[in-house]
């Protein structure tokens, strides 16, 4: 058995400003998310405020893509299998300039391109449709052997949650992945330890979850998902890994929902979040004042 790879080169290995870059890109993406949450009053914004760090990560430092042409045929594919995420998603697509800032206004409304569940047809740069959880990582399979058939030197970057962990397609897409050595696909999974119906370990537990990745002959890293640098060095390991060996990657991120706006961070009721009407003020000064603090 691999033993799982659990990165500890942090930020010391990646410099100040890749690492600021993300961290700035993943501000401005959490302002957007409580911008479209705000819309509904309510929704998914705790998970976009804990997976930022990530999106922001992929699409400020790692993902090759055209802003005024999404569907440039030597782009990098982002999948996001988790289709409630589609709020973080958005907020990075608005922010890496790929959606218009000005449209996330209609988050959620009739006829808007930025539906609550992520939908292909509907939106630039959304490469899958989501809602039924479990299918992005078997679609990202199809996906890389297509680009590996095709001689593409295009990589493929799954997002997953940890709920999906639960559906055995995706466990059954792990084993294919080793199997057809896809060593331009890697795997993002946010383990916010939260599904909608409770703390992920009373749901069905999942752990030790590296060892079973590691086991399945992945390339397993397990960080601090909601830590720029430690994002970046686990990538940078991942581009070291694909020279080496014809393996796909995962990236285990544990992050903390509502992560930046610490209102939200305590939240009992985390997975779809009620958010009344005054505070939205509150929790933009917090997530400035935070951010503002670790500079
Ligand atoms: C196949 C499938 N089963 C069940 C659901 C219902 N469902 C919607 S969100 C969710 C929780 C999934 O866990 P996770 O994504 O980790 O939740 P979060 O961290 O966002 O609270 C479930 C079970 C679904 N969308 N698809
Ligand atoms: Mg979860």
């Amino acid at each position: 058995m691999n033993a799982p790879v659990v990165a500890t080169t942090t930020s010391a290995a990646v410099s100040t400003e890749r690492r600021q870059k993300v961290e700035e890109f993943a501000y401005q993406a959490r302002h957007h998310a409580l911008n479209m949450g705000e819309v509904q009053g309510q929704g998914y914004v705790g998970q976009a405020l804990g997976s930022a760090d990530m999106f922001a990560a992929v699409y400020a430092d790692q993902l090759n893509y055209r802003a005024q042409d999404p569907e440039w045929e030597q782009r990098d594919r982002f999948l996001l299998s988790t289709g409630h995420y589609a709020i973080g998603h958005y907020a990075a697509l608005a922010q890496a300039g790929i959606v218009p800032v000005q449209e996330l206004d209609t988050y959620g409304s009739d006829d808007s391109r930025l539906p609550m569940s992520g939908m292909s047809t509907y939106t630039p740069g959304m490469e899958i449709s989501g809602g039924s959880l479990g299918h992005g990582l078997p679609i990202a399979i199809g996906t890389a052997l297509g680009l590996r058939h095709q001689g593409s030197s295009a990589r493929v970057i799954n997002f997953m949650s940890d709920g999906e962990l639960d559906e055995g397609s995706t466990w059954e897409a792990v084993m294919g992945a080793d199997h057809h050595g896809l060593g331009n696909l890697t795997v993002l999974v946010d383990i916010n330890a939260l599904q909608a119906d409770g703390k992920t370990d009373t749901v069905l537990r999942t752990e030790p979850v590296a060892d079973k990745w590691a086991a399945s002959g992945w390339f397993v890293q397990r960080i601090d998902g909601n830590d720029a640098g430690a994002l970046l060095a686990a990538f940078d390991a991942v581009a070291v890994e694909a020279k080496n060996a014809a393996r796909p990657s995962v990236i285990l991120c544990d992050t903390r929902i509502g992560r930046g706006v610490p209102l939200l961070e305590q939240r009992e009721k985390a997975h779809f979040m009620r958010i009344e009407e005054h505070e939205w003020k509150i929790c933009r000064e917090q997530l400035t004042a935070g951010y503002e603090g670790e500079k």
